[in-house]
């Protein structure tokens, strides 16, 4: 194959004389070809189908010339025509399909399932628009939409479509496919529905459109403002037009497979990811019974077939709907949704399992337990909590039910793309079968003393910190210093993360700074994180970050030995550039709250160490690189869990007893902030950490001072953090989504 050629005839002139624009397009189109010839056309009988809300998929184009086995030819080949890869890459608009991880991991999910050759396609919505594109006015967050669509795009329009009936009106469907190519592998398809009628004009001064316009509103965002009723009815219809469109399609393939629907499960696996697309379950069960199957017949089919990850504890992500709101949007369910609560109350008489509350809200969780044969937590330490505590109940009825399936991540894009360096100096050292054997990053250890390697890795890191600055400086005319250590937190805004945390940190450093405690080391603290526009103690939080980051900025006593950066629209693209330029990975949300976490693994993959509680993926991490690699500090989950139903917390005391807490956090009303800031968020912030503090940041506080004090000190032995390096580098074999996909398929897919 003449990579070559087909390229200039893609472009229809001279590589050389193309722009960046023209080649993309033409590389774009090249990869589709490709892709398409590699579609999976052995029928399999049976066959996975993941649907979710968020597929997270990143700009593309790299990722499938690697998958194609074709990257460093066509790097090559547009080098020597005077032309740049990475200049290409800047070109592709990055879809924000997803909020954070859990849409992440879908993406990665399909690059693993697509990479081991199993037949799996992704279900969702093709928001115009995606999640929202952030920027900073004033220290603020603000929302503007993130244009992605082209006319030229990853997209294939389908000739799929449907008729979704609501009540007193129809949408009709359209289906459009992306290519998910694996590793040298087959290509699967993410399936993305949209509206005929979608209308991206209704959107106005920054992200306002009518909420009650359906035919035009559905398919523009990812999680509209659901901070009043017309926004829930919005989410409620975005969700059954998902599972809606995907059900019928689902049940057409495994039809024309030879299903007589009575085996649907022979066909069929259905992964609900969360509860966002739970409404499948009754849907499909409508749709059973519509073709004549009997209703029990039908529910035991649909339990059969569909699986369910719980991916956080958190009650407010816990779906639960008023029935009145789901007989509005979706009256042909509520029959289904009644006999499924009805046959619950007639097993047990306990009002913690019924699917609809004594206050009418429909638990969708509760439905996915009861009529799905798996359920699985994200990490071991969730797993527990799961069955242990926040689904204690349902444990106790159905153990065999549940599972763990720790995360993963692909190791193609999260290290083979986004640190081509670190990857040659693997291959060089152990060979090219930590690919596609991720466990083979363990013959690395071997190096462990080996000086030269250690260097390499402490080189490599320092050119990709230096191509951070240089990003740094390209999209927001930041300067770096690429000398100083770079402490990242990047993660969606959530108190329960305690991105409020690091920033008191911020403060207790500029002050012991002013009071001439002056590091050895300069310090850069980067964040990146979106708040969801209608959580306003988030933007509260973004705003502090941003306040400090000019405080701090314009203080000529602490500006050289401390800085504080927060990422403007965070997202993959910029991840892909902070994660392999980290030195200290921030894993600091408070114990027993982050079901796993996926950026810990990334971080250690790359080189970085994390600083963390005991949470999460956290606790497997620390588990393999042992105590010497790893700076634990904080709350165990028991005792978090045990503070709760104790209800004993109160940061109140702490902000009293310790006189260095009351510094910090008297620091956010000080003069210097409201300076740069506005009061009203400023106080609100200050009294919400003092009185509330749900997420219990002042009990941890003292111990991660002390932690992130010792880890400082650490750096400055080179070596030893070198070592340190490439034992975490070492073990993250562990955490390739081939794994996690590999014991999906073996405990409850099944497929092949
Ligand atoms: C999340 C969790 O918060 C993360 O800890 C987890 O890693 C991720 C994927 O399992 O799922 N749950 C959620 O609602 N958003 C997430 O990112």
């Amino acid at each position: 194959m003449n990579l070559s050629r087909i390229l200039k005839s893609k472009c229809n002139k001279d590589i050389s004389s193309c722009s960046n624009e023209e080649i993309y397009f033409a590389l774009l189109e090249m990869v589709q070809e490709f892709g398409e010839n590699k579609v999976n056309e052995r029928q399999d009988k049976k066959k996975l189908y993941y649907i979710s809300a968020e597929f997270l998929i990143g700009k593309l184009l790299s990722n499938n010339l690697i998958n194609l086995g074709i990257y460093d030819e066509i790097k090559g080949i547009l080098n020597d025509n005077g032309k740049s890869i990475s200049e290409i890459e800047e070109v592709e608009p990055e879809p924000s399909l997803g909020n954070g991880g859990l849409g992440r991991l879908a993406a990665c999910f399909l690059d693993s399932i697509a990479t081991l050759g199993l037949p799996g396609d992704g279900i969702g919505l093709n928001y115009h628009f995606g999640l929202f594109k952030q920027l900073f006015k004033n220290n603020l967050q603000n929302e503007e939409i993130n244009e992605w669509i082209e006319k030229q795009s990853c997209l294939k329009k389908t000739d799929v479509t449907y008729n979704i009936d609501f009540d007193g009106f129809t949408l009709s469907s359209r289906l459009y496919d992306i290519n998910i190519t694996g590793y040298n592998n087959a290509t699967n398809k993410l399936h993305l529905f949209d509206v005929e009628t979608v209308d991206e004009t209704i959107v106005n001064d920054g992200i306002n459109f009518d909420k009650e316009d359906i035919k035009k509103n559905l398919t523009l965002f990812l999680y509209p403002d659901d901070s009043d009723e017309k926004g829930h009815l919005l989410r409620i219809y975005q969700q059954y037009f998902m599972v809606s469109n995907g059900a019928r399609f689902i049940l057409d393939e495994c039809i024309a497979k030879g299903s007589n629907l009575h085996d649907l499960y022979d066909y069929a696996v259905i992964q609900i990811n969360d509860t966002h697309p739970t409404m499948v379950i009754p849907e499909l069960i409508r749709l059973l019974v519509e073709k004549g199957i009997e209703m029990d017949e039908a529910i035991e089919i649909v339990s059969k077939t569909c699986a369910y990850t719980n991916h956080t504890i958190l009650a407010e992500a816990l779906e639960k709907w008023p029935i009145a709101y789901l007989e509005k949007a979706v009256p042909q369910l509520i029959p289904i949704i009644k006999e499924l609560d009805k046959k619950v109350r007639a097993k047990y008489d306990e009002e913690s399992l019924y699917i609809i509350d004594k206050n009418k809200n429909v638990h969708m969780a509760h439905i996915d337990i009861h009529y799905t044969f798996s359920v699985n937590g994200v990490a071991s330490l969730h797993t527990d909590i799961l069955k242990n505590n926040e689904l204690n109940n349902f444990y106790k009825i159905y153990p065999e039910k549940f599972n763990n399936k720790t995360n993963g991540i692909t190791f193609r894009r999260w290290l083979m793309h986004c640190n081509p360096e670190l990857t040659k100096l693997i291959e060089k050292l152990i060979g090219n079968g930590f690919k596609v054997d991720a466990e083979k990053l363990q013959d690395l250890i071997k190096y462990v003393d080996d000086k030269e390697v250690l260097q390499q890795l402490l080189d490599i890191k320092q050119e990709n910190k230096i191509r951070l600055k240089n990003y740094l400086k390209k999209v927001q005319n930041i300067d770096i210093d690429e000398n100083s250590i770079f402490d990242i937190q990047i993660k969606r805004l959530h108190e329960y993360k305690r991105q409020q945390m690091n920033a008191l940190y911020v403060i207790y450093k500029y002050l012991q700074i002013k009071k001439g405690n002056i590091p050895t080391t300069p310090i850069t603290v980067i964040f990146g994180a979106k708040a969801a526009p209608a959580y306003i103690i988030a933007k509260d939080i973004i705003h502090l970050i941003l306040c400090l980051q000019e405080l701090i900025e314009n203080d000529d006593e602490v500006n050289k030995h401390l800085k504080v950066v927060m990422v403007e629209n965070y997202n993959v693209t910029s991840a892909e550039k902070l994660i392999p330029a980290c030195d200290i990975s921030e894993q600091i949300s408070l114990a027993s709250k982050e079901a796993s976490g996926t950026g810990n693994m990334k971080f250690m993959l790359n080189g970085a160490l994390t600083l963390g509680t005991e949470d999460g993926a956290n606790v497997e991490i620390h588990e393999l690189v042992g105590e010497e690699n790893i700076f634990i500090f904080g709350e165990s989950s028991d005792n978090v869990i045990k503070h709760y139903e104790d209800g004993d917390y109160d940061p109140l005391d702490f902000y009293i007893k310790n006189k260095n807490i009351k510094e910090v956090v008297d620091f956010i009303v000080s003069d210097d902030l409201m300076n740069v800031g506005c009061e009203e968020n400023l106080i609100r912030l200050y009294k919400e950490i003092m009185r509330k503090d749900w997420f219990m940041g002042l009990l941890d506080f003292q111990s991660y001072c002390y932690k992130k004090e010792k880890l400082f000190k650490e750096y400055e032995n080179r070596e030893k953090w070198s070592k340190r390096m490439l034992v975490n580098i070492s073990k993250a074999g562990y955490f390739s989504s081939d794994r996690t996909i590999t014991e999906y398929n073996n405990d409850i897919w099944k497929l092949r």
